[in-house]
């Protein structure tokens, strides 16, 4: 079942079931080499979401600003590969949206838990910004907050659930987007938490 949420976006509930399994078992090897980590903001606030990477670089944030960094600063070690399972998942579901072509570099999870919460913000800090940006959500439901191109547009709130997976393309991929937080819950596999997987083409 297809939704569309805005111009570009496109949500596919429960498209990640069938890998769920592989999912796992790839996410636990990313974060055995890069755990998750709570990043302080450029203006001193550490955030609630823990976040960690794989692929050919990473999203971090410190006191000097946001970057892409080759290397995990908390390990000064590369970032774990992407997992072979993580690629083609995020490939099925941009080929179900259109973009045959989308070749991720970076996967970039966030881990909440509940409170945690991800202020209203727009993804702009890769290269090209033609390429769509596919999520994936895992564990605990979340209400998405959608915007549009200005912070001041009207907010739609959209509940996100377990396997679900979204396409950001086109007019949305600028969209100002967050997540309000987290409700307590108990997940079957995830426990109290909730896991978001964003694979972008960054570099
Ligand atoms: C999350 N993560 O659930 C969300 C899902 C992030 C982030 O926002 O930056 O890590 S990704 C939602 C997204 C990405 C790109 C564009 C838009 C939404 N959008 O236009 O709404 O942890
Ligand atoms: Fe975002």
């Amino acid at each position: 079942p297809v939704e569309h949420m805005a111009e570009g976006a496109i949500l596919l509930r429960q498209f990640a079931s069938p890998y769920e399994a592989d999912i796992l078992t790839a996410l636990r090897q990313v974060v055995d080499i890069s755990p998750f980590r709570h990043l302080v903001t450029p203006g001193g606030y550490q955030m609630s979401v823990a976040m960690t990477n794989c692929g050919k670089a990473g999203w971090v944030s410190d006191r000097t600003g946001y970057r892409y960094d080759p290397v995990d600063p908390m390990t000064q070690q590369p970032w774990p590969a992407m997992p072979q399972a993580f690629l083609t998942l995020a490939q099925q579901a941009a080929k179900q949206a259109g973009y045959a072509d989308f070749k991720p570099d970076v996967c970039l999870m966030n881990r909440y838990l509940p409170a945690s919460k991800l202020s209203l913000h727009q993804d702009k800090d890769e290269q090209d910004l033609h390429h769509p940006i596919v999520s994936v959500s895992l564990g605990l439901p979340a209400v998405f907050q959608f915007g549009g191109l200005s912070r001041q547009d009207k907010i739609t709130k959209y509940p996100l659930h377990h396997s679900d997976v979204v396409v950001w393309g086109g007019a949305s991929r600028l969209y100002y987007h967050g997540i309000l937080p987290l409700k307590e819950g108990e997940h079957p596999i995830f426990r109290r938490s909730r896991i978001n997987l964003t694979f972008r083409k960054a570099l």
